[in-house]
């Protein structure tokens, strides 16, 4: 197997997450190479055919998988993303199940409603930095979806530190040790006041919402699950939720780059152009960089040695962009999906396989839903102007941001 030569790659990788995997590849010809990350000896894969390697639950555990610091700030311990096997199982029907087309839609009504209240008070604004602008919003939706409290008084805190759990995971220095490690504490403990509340019945909740669903939930033994442990799966409802805003940035990024998509949203008999739409956004620009696991068992892998234990990491940014699987795959094509649906190894924003069996995102509904609503939002119901600004996308930091986070001015209704 192809070798990075480098002593150790994790600084490689942290100053260019979206584009080392496939960059490395691209000079090896091959899918695969081996390099040291986190002192650990690792194996780094891109395509399609790697993550349909990566997907198969016979040859990989999560147990141990992701990296420490990732641990301490974006996922939390004892959730979802760190189970195997019966116990995966199990616990993710917990996250498919409010996953239904009603309750997805639920949440979007009230998304919708929250940003038309928000972008009533953009109007007469100079400018406004649509990423920083669009946190609110999320976060209002997303708690009364959930259920949970909201009190008006926290509301700027408790925000802020939903966005620091994704927006400062990766972020080198006082960003990651500072701001998004105490803002877990802080988040965990906020959740598992709640949860504790709603076991003893001191906070109402309506049956099936999401703080009933998590608080309530009992593992395959039939024992509820520890106070910290819910906690951070109710977290890991509410934080990627309010993380949809940088997909709703690359959606009000795309509209202003391509204006030809905003004229196609704004046709009524367009059928499911909006959802072709987000597709291609999700597809183009860089969000998850890519998913670690552990070989389960050693194994051969087209005349490869995957040892038991190694740590693997599939490149998703670049498996969205594989001209194996994309013609003229830079080109912004909203068109593309309707002349076929992604597989489920080829477009992998939020990840691959089948979400019910493996650890592909349960969320993608939820995302889809929520894009759409901003893409016809921006094209239809509000104008605006995009100043002079710096529109490059940093990717140097995980997520990648447009530099001056999408700043938009003359926000007024569409007439
Ligand atoms: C897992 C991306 C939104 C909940 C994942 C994974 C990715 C991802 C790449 C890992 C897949 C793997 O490990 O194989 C994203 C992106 C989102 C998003 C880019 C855009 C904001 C959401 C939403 C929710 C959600 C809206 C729920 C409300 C989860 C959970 C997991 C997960 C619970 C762990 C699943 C498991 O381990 O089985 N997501 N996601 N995500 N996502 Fe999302
Ligand atoms: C979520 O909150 O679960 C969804 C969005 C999180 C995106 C955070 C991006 C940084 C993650 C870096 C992962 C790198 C793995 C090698």
């Amino acid at each position: 197997m192809p070798r990075d030569p480098r002593l150790d790659s994790s600084l490689a990788l942290l100053a260019d997450p979206y584009r080392y995997i496939g960059k490395q590849c691209r000079a090896f010809g091959t899918d695969l190479f081996e390099a040291r990350l986190l002192l650990q000896p690792a194996i780094c894969m891109t395509g399609p055919a790697a993550a349909a390697l990566f997907y198969d639950p016979q040859r990989f555990v999560r147990a141990g998988a992701a990296p420490g610091p990732l641990r301490a700030t974006l996922f939390g311990n004892g959730g979802v993303q760190g189970l195997d096997g019966a116990d995966h199982h199990h616990r993710k029907a917990l996250f498919m199940a409010l996953m239904q087309p009603a309750t997805v839609a639920e949440l979007g009504q009230r998304y919708q409603e929250q940003l038309e209240r928000s972008a009533a008070g953009w109007i007469g604004q100079r400018r406004v930095r649509l990423y920083e602008a669009l946190h609110l919003p999320l976060a209002r939706a997303v708690c009364a979806w959930a259920d949970v409290p909201w009190p008006e008084a926290e509301e700027a805190g408790r925000c802020a530190d939903l966005v620091a759990l994704f927006d400062q995971a990766a972020a080198p220095g006082r960003g990651h040790f500072f701001h998004a490690r105490a803002a877990r504490k802080r988040c965990e403990a906020w959740a598992g006041r709640l949860v504790e509340a709603v076991r003893q019945g001191r906070q109402p909740v309506r049956a099936g919402s999401a703080l009933a669903a998590v608080a309530m939930h009992r593992d395959a033994g039939g024992q509820r699950l520890p106070v910290p442990v819910a906690a951070v799966e109710l977290l890991n409802l509410l934080r990627p939720t309010v993380a949809v805003s940088v997909y709703v940035v690359f959606v009000a990024h795309a509209l202003h780059r391509h204006p030809e998509c905003a004229l196609a949203l704004q046709q009524r008999s367009n059928g499911d152009y909006a959802e072709c739409f987000v597709h291609e956004v999700r597809r183009c620009y860089p969000f998850f960089p890519a998913v670690v696991a552990r070989v389960r068992e050693d194994f051969e892998w087209n005349g490869y040695a995957f040892p038991a234990g190694r740590r693997v990491l599939l490149d998703l940014y670049g498996t969205n962009l594989d001209p194996r699987t994309w013609h003229d795959p830079l080109s912004f094509q909203p068109e593309r999906f309707r002349e076929r649906t992604p597989g489920r190894f080829d477009f992998v924003p939020q990840g691959g396989g089948d979400p019910h069996l493996g650890h592909r995102c349960p969320g993608e509904a939820i995302a889809l839903e929520l894009m759409q609503r901003s893409a016809r939002f921006f094209a239809t119901r509000l104008r605006y102007a995009v100043p002079e600004q710096d529109l490059t996308l940093d990717m140097t930091r995980a997520p990648a941001l447009p530099r001056d986070r999408m700043v938009i001015a003359q926000a007024m209704p569409a007439l």
